[in-house]
């Protein structure tokens, strides 16, 4: 038999096609298992190598699981709303709808290509209005229920190309077209209220089996501190200041406070301030600052006194000063904080430039140098409380303050609430209507998909509007209610609406009355595993979930969490090591290598490249490799065979036996644990000693065959039908082993010191001599002889004999 991929992989694909062989059936009494990874944007560029790595990993479980006996749902679809095809379209004057349309059939085409075994039936498209229109039906739940609500907060504005910019268009605080620093400009936008669900969003990763990295990433994010807030009085005024913080043991070090630049109390105070001028255009000049740059620890730190206020520190009573300064965020815990420059690094690198006082008051357990000590210790320098240890202190320092009504203690997260909405055209339209008389009115259940209109121009707007404002018979529309002249709102979603609930649609994919059915949701989550990029398991595993818990909670769906086990694959790294892009010119294309190769080649090669959730490097040397790993298999299919089982006659050795067991016990365990690489090995041992045969016992190679199947399934497919089996091999039952060959063949080693035998262990049969050695130097027995002396020589004789000369 010839491995001729190019006549043999497109012939497999059209007949699955045919056949539907991978299609998903919702009524079966197996037992279902849900795989999931995530769908790709389709972008321009088409498939990237690293997409097949993901894809080809959960196909393989897939195939697995199917041949164990599982009812398995394996989908696919397009994330295709998004920035790159918007941008795509205004550079190349092509609508996006089409964009969209071209990079989709090229994704399907290459997917196809790979033999991947997703069930076609159930392909989504997140900007079909057939599928966008749940996508805005979720959002009306969300408004019902008061958690999609509108306020004003700042965009990234550049004031040269007059347009909002998506944060990943800021770069390093420029436009990225036209490289002017952007400025922050405030607008009206929608939010959904993620917060409400930020305790229940950390304590359910409890329940749920994600990579531990991933949790932690998880946690980080949501970013729960727990502290106190205290009070501050106002110097001769009635007014006080509340902040935040995680260390009221420090209390006594407190030498000031700062306020946000976009603290509401300091226009107030605005009569009293000395030096307002001074104080203003600090004000202003924060204002175009991000975040990011605020708090960059590096920064030199800058700031204003507020001249003539000051505030009384609750526990001694001091007058200190107050600050604003561009270090202390707006929308963290209260937007102030008491300063303590002796155990707070920005606060000290403050204190020293604006020479206010830097006061001790944690002694640190163990000697330390630092001038700035941030960790906990024993208090002094704070009266009766001097000795006390941090945590003891925080608890007696809360009291008190409860006691005197100036604090008590406080959760925070750092976990904001969700910019929904984006000034583009290529999103979803957020189906609400402003009326002049209503106010804010959702559009009705009955008016969905509200979809996009035709327009000549997707470039934002001058005024930051979405280009979706200057179609005016599309924007002027009547109220629902009251039937006068309303606006539509013209914002569109983010491209993590669509992705936020797509596991749900696969269920039921073509229901036109619910998002889905609610006995098929019933059946099918949660997901059983989901493979996706470490670039989203911070938002969209975040977004996902919080959608999920509220659908939970309008009792849509039938689980509190969308996904039971989630887990990451590597980067796919060009031959020189560096993230592959067009720039670098060290893209990988898969059209190439199946051209070359085949889709089996790539597939096998993945999967061998290294550990699955390690970034790797691509080598053409590898590839080639593999291409003769499957070349070889081939061959075997042209060896004389001979029908014969387990007991085979003498012409085949026992090792075989034990070989082919060993296999299918390490090639079963490997996929189960995802360590694809090592199953490849083992299938290549496999060949290795099989080629060596006179006669292949048939039986020994349909089971190695199976074994490879979910690998390289054109290949293998092949083969089996040359073997003249009418059912596609898929379809076939996943070997069993027995345990008995399957176990590493034990022999008894002896151990002489001298040449005198002192001891026998038991080890496998082809144990090599460093391993054996560590092993009788375990032996107690052996101990006793060898304490205290020197081994001149040590003695191996493979699986017989080791000695020891002292
Ligand atoms: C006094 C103090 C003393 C603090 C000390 C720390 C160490 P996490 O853990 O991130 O929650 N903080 C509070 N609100 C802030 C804001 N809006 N912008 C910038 N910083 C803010 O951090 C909480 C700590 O960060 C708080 O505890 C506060 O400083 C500061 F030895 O208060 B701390
Ligand atoms: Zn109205």
């Amino acid at each position: 038999m010839e491995f001729d991929h190019k006549t043999i992989e497109p012939k497999w694909q059209k007949k699955w096609q045919e056949q539907n062989l991978y299609a998903t059936t919702n009524n079966s009494d197996k037992e279902k298992f849900y795989v999931l990874v995530e769908f790709p944007y389709p972008s321009g560029n088409g498939l990237h190598v690293g997409h097949c790595r993901s894809y080809t990993a959960l196909d393989i479980f897939a195939r697995k699981k199917r041949m164990e006996g599982k009812n398995v749902l394996f989908p696919i679809g397009f994330d295709a709303f998004g920035l790159p095809t918007e941008n795509y379209a205004i550079k190349n004057k092509i609508h996006p709808r089409k964009a969209t349309d071209q990079n989709i059939a090229n994704f399907t085409r290459q997917l196809q290509s790979i033999g991947f075994s997703f069930d076609w039936q159930r392909v989504i498209d997140t900007t079909d209005p057939k599928y966008y229109r749940w996508t805005q039906w979720i959002f009306l739940k969300f408004f019902e229920k008061g958690l999609a609500y509108q306020t004003e907060i700042p965009i990234n504005w550049c004031p040269d190309c007059k347009i909002g910019l998506a944060n990943e268009e800021v770069v390093n605080g420029k436009c990225e077209r036209c490289g002017t620093t952007t400025e922050r400009k405030l607008k009206k936008q929608w939010m959904l209220k993620i917060t409400k669900y930020a305790q229940r969003l950390l304590d359910d990763l409890e329940t749920v089996d994600y990579l531990p990295r991933i949790k932690t990433q998880q946690q980080n994010w949501i970013g729960r501190s727990e502290g106190a807030e205290v009070d501050f009085l106002i110097t001769n005024s009635t007014e006080k200041i509340r902040v935040f913080t995680t260390r009221p043991d420090t209390l006594f070090g407190c030498t000031f406070l700062v306020l946000s630049p976009e603290h509401s109390l300091i226009k107030k105070l605005k009569p009293e301030i000395k030096n307002w001028d001074v104080v203003e255009k600090y004000l202003k000049a924060a204002a175009t600052k991000s975040d990011l740059e605020r708090t960059e620890l590096t920064k030199e730190k800058t700031g204003v006194r507020l001249e003539g206020v000051t505030v009384i520190n609750p526990v001694n009573e001091e007058e200190i000063p107050i600050f604003t300064a561009d270090y202390v965020l707006t929308n963290y815990g209260t937007g102030a904080i008491m300063a303590v420059p002796a155990h707070d690094e920005r606060d000290f690198e403050f204190a020293k430039k604006f020479e206010i006082e830097i006061r001790k008051v944690v002694n640190p357990l163990k000697n330390s140098e630092e001038k700035c000590f941030i960790g906990e210790g024993i208090a002094i320098n704070s009266g009766k409380f001097d000795g006390l240890k941090t945590a003891e202190f925080k608890k007696k320092i809360i009291e008190l303050l409860k006691e005197k009504k100036t604090g008590k203690t406080a959760v925070n997260f750092k976990l904001r609430d969700w910019v929904f909405s984006r000034q583009r055209y290529w999103g979803e339209p957020i189906p609400i209507i402003h009326c002049p008389k209503c106010g804010t009115i959702p559009l009705s259940e009955k008016d969905l998909p509200l979809e996009l209109p035709e327009v000549e121009n997707y470039e934002p707007t001058e005024t930051g509007e979405s280009p979706l404002a200057e179609i005016e018979k599309w924007v002027s529309c009547k109220c629902p209610n009251c039937d006068s002249m309303a606006r539509r709102e013209t914002d569109t979603m983010p491209n993590w609406a669509g992705s936020s609930w797509y596991f749900l649609r696969y269920i039921d994919p073509c229901n036109d009355k619910k998002f889905a059915d609610s006995e098929k949701l019933k059946h099918w989550l949660p997901v059983d595993l989901y493979n996706g990029g470490m670039e989203h398991t911070v938002l969209h595993l975040l977004y996902s979930r919080f959608w999920h818990k509220f659908l939970f909670d309008e009792k849509l769906v039938p689980t509190s969490e969308p996904y039971a086990k989630r887990i990451s694959h590597g980067m796919i790294l060009g031959p020189d090591g560096e993230k592959m892009s067009k720039s670098r010119g060290n893209v990988i294309s898969p059209d190439e290598i199946i051209e070359k190769f085949g889709a089996d080649t790539l597939r096998v090669y993945e999967m061998f490249i290294g550990p699955f959730d390690q970034s790797v490097s691509w080598n053409e040397g590898g590839v080639i490799g593999i291409r003769k790993f499957l070349e070889k298999v081939s061959r075997l299919a042209n060896k004389k065979t001979i029908d014969c089982n387990e007991d085979c006659p003498a012409e085949i050795p026992d090792s075989f036996k034990r070989t082919l067991h060993k296999t299918i016990k390490k090639v079963s365990a490997d996929i189960k644990n995802r360590h694809f690489n090592t199953a490849v090995s083992s299938l290549m041992i496999f060949t290795n000693e099989a080629a060596q045969l006179n006669l292949l016992p048939l039986p020994a190679f349909e089971k190695f065959l199976v074994l490879l199947a979910p690998f390289a399934p054109h290949l293998t497919e092949e083969i089996w039908e040359k073997l003249g089996h009418s059912e596609s091999i898929h379809t076939e039952k996943w070997p069993d082993f027995d345990s008995q060959f399957a176990r590493d063949e034990m022999i008894t080693l002896v151990i002489s010191v001298n040449g005198k035998l002192r001891d026998t262990i038991q080890v496998a049969a082809d144990i090599k001599k460093t391993e054996a050695l560590a092993l009788v130097k375990k032996s107690e027995k052996i101990q006793k002889w060898i304490e205290g002396k020197k081994i001149q020589k040590e003695i191996f004789v493979p699986g017989k004999l080791v000695n020891l000369v002292m």
